[in-house]
């Protein structure tokens, strides 16, 4: 078995406890928030999957590892959305699509948007396109919209939105971001996207681009 930094082990064993003292550990050692998320936690949570498809893994195991990565997530949120009350850099609304319950990627992404001085409509898991336009409606101007998507069942989902957006007349004002792990860069063109990003630093810049142009 591979040997992996404690951190990352902690996550892996899904022990919830052990991941927050060595976050609060290593805080106190003056890490960088965002560090231990890319370089511990994360590769913690691919190897979760990993073990997940070769079977020694099943939904018990992942929850637990996903409950150990929320809970960090939620003390490092006030750090990560450090700059959350400066001047407003654009307006997002994020879901995970419809179906679609993985959230830990998309949560991240929405507190890195918000760090980066967003404003974020969070609509959570699974949400339906009728409620992704509807919160677009509800606000005037331009919308940045993220889809976040981690099963190749959910990803059809993207290209409903998108139509739904264009049948509904909204399409012009509204630029589509997609995400998670089954998502490439053609399948992104392929649907008419604005764009997609690989990770959460990625989408910040991706945000930035899409409310310039
Ligand atoms: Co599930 N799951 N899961 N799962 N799960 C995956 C995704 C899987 C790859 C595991 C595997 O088999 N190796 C596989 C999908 C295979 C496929 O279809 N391609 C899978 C499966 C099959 C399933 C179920 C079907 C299992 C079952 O029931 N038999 C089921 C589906 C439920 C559903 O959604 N309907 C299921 C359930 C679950 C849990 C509930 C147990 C749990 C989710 C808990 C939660 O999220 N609250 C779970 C987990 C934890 C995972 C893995 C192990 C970890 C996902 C994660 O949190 N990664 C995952 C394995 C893997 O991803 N390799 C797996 C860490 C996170 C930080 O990364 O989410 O990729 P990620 O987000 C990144 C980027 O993708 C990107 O930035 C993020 C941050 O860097 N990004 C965006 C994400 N969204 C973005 C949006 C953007 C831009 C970038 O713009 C808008």
């Amino acid at each position: 078995m591979a040997d992996f930094p404690e951190l990352t082990q902690a996550v892996i064993n899904g022990n919830a406890k052990k991941v927050l003292e060595l976050v609060n550990i290593e805080l106190g050692k003056g890490a960088i928030p965002q560090s231990l998320l890319t370089d511990y936690m994360i590769p913690g949570m691919l190897h979760v999957g990993q073990l997940m498809q070769e079977g020694e893994y099943f939904i018990p195991e992942v929850l637990r590892s996903a409950k150990a990565m929320r809970g960090a997530l939620e003390l490092l949120e006030p750090m990560l959305a450090k700059g959350a009350d400066r001047k407003s850099e654009g307006y997002v609304v994020i879901g995970s699509v419809d179906g679609d319950i993985h959230d830990i990627g998309k949560n991240l992404v929405a507190m890195l948007l918000k760090g980066a001085g967003f404003e974020v409509n969070d609509l959570g898991v699974s949400v339906k396109t009728e409620t992704f336009l509807d919160a677009v409606k509800a606000r005037d101007g331009k919308v940045i919209l993220g889809l976040s998507a981690l099963i190749t069942p959910t990803l059809d989902e993207m290209q409903i939105v998108i139509n739904a957006l264009k049948e509904a007349g909204l399409r012009e004002r509204v630029k589509v971001m997609v995400g998670g792990a089954p998502v490439t860069r053609e399948f992104a063109e392929e649907i008419g996207s604005d764009g997609t990003a690989e990770d959460a630093a990625a989408a910040v810049t991706l945000a930035k681009q899409l409310q310039l142009s």
